[in-house]
């Protein structure tokens, strides 16, 4: 009897908005088409997105990973990942002769604008951060001689201006929204003439997945986050989580990664992914906790997510012109290469 009340009471609270944000679903859109349109390999500098199914399953395509354009064959095509570039990877491409398509994404090339805008200005610009993740590099190197990287609340202490009248913050996408507001909180108590950025760094898919594991955290004895472990937004979807009130959480690129422990005396399991994650993951954790009586699932979305981004400019430009020709008869239609994302509930 007992038995019976804990397995009818058990039950998945399941995260939305989760999952690829617009920024990724353009960069693997991006790889998928350049791969149909020009044929393979296709080059790619880093992991186009930080999951490992999708590099794996893009490798399977055709596309070949690199970490500089250095190690691209002269004259190839290569894809740039979508945390963005300093501008100096730009000339090293151009120096070899590549033919370059920019996967970065538009809010992470805002920030790179608002950066050059405030150098320009003469500020120092803090940038808040995780030391060595791509993203930081590349917005970094958009104006080196200004930029100071800020780690966390803890690193405040030995940030240094030279004027502190002049002086603004700005940060990566995908950081903890309440550790980044503790980190401006004492970088202000520092340098009280702090400016903001103009708008949100944090991106809207960040904030959002963030607010909505949350509300499933709060009512978890165990969360699952589907994400790989260089994903920075899907780490800090844990650790929300566990801030939250979740009495466990982990990461997972797999459910086969899932220790059936974790489930011992649990009754609600909430599941959410990183913004790099294709569904089909998040399926795989579903149907591996319904094997063991978590079959019941209610979605959690305190909010919906609507926006999408058009492929990079380099790529539209020949995808039009590869359609203008195979309209007019001159050339035949590219075959179609299947899709790197599962459905969504
Ligand atoms: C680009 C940017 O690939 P991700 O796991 O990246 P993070 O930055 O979280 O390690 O997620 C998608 C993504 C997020 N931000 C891609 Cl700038
Ligand atoms: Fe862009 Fe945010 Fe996704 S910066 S790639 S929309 S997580």
């Amino acid at each position: 009897m007992g038995d019976m009340t804990a397995t009818s009471a058990r039950r998945v609270l399941l995260a939305a908005p989760r999952g690829y944000c617009a920024g990724v679903d353009r960069a693997v859109i991006a790889v998928e088409k350049a791969l149909e349109q020009y044929g393979a390999p296709i080059y790619v500098r880093k992991e186009i997105v930080h999951n490992k199914y999708v590099v794996q399953t893009l490798e399977k395509k055709g596309a070949i990973f690199v970490d500089e354009t250095e190690e691209v064959p002269e004259g190839s095509i290569v894809i740039f990942s979508a945390h963005g570039v300093a501008p100096v990877v730009h000339e090293e491409a151009a120096a070899r002769k590549l033919a370059t398509i920019d996967a970065t994404c538009p809010l992470v090339t805002k920030v790179h604008k608002e950066a050059v805008r405030f150098a320009k200005e003469d500020y120092d610009i803090l940038l808040i951060g995780h030391e060595g993740h791509e993203e930081v590099i590349g917005t970094s190197g958009e104006a080196p001689e200004h930029i100071t990287l800020v780690d966390g609340p803890d690193d405040v202490k030995n940030v240094e201006v030279r004027d502190e009248s002049k002086v603004v913050w700005l940060s990566q996408t995908t950081l903890s929204v309440d550790e980044t507001m503790e980190t401006v909180d004492a970088l202000k108590e520092r340098f009280p003439q702090l400016i903001s950025p103009p708008s949100d760094d944090i991106c809207y898919a960040t904030q959002n997945r963030q607010t909505a594991i949350k509300q499933v955290a709060a009512e978890s004895d165990l969360v699952i986050v589907v994400g790989s472990k260089n994903s920075s937004n899907s780490v800090r979807l844990v650790e929300v989580a566990l801030g939250a009130g979740a009495k466990a959480g982990h990461l997972v690129d797999y459910a086969s990664e899932i220790d059936e422990a974790w489930l011992e005396g649990v009754t609600t399991v909430g599941v959410t992914s990183g913004a790099s994650v294709p569904d089909v993951l998040v399926e795989g954790v579903l149907e591996w906790l319904s094997e063991r009586g978590f079959g019941d699932v209610e979605v959690v979305q305190p909010m919906q997510e609507s926006l999408t981004f058009s492929l990079p400019k380099e790529l539209r430009r020949d995808l039009r012109a590869e359609a203008a020709a195979v309209s007019s008869g001159e050339r035949e239609a590219p075959a179609a290469a299947g899709r790197t994302e599962g459905p969504q509930r």
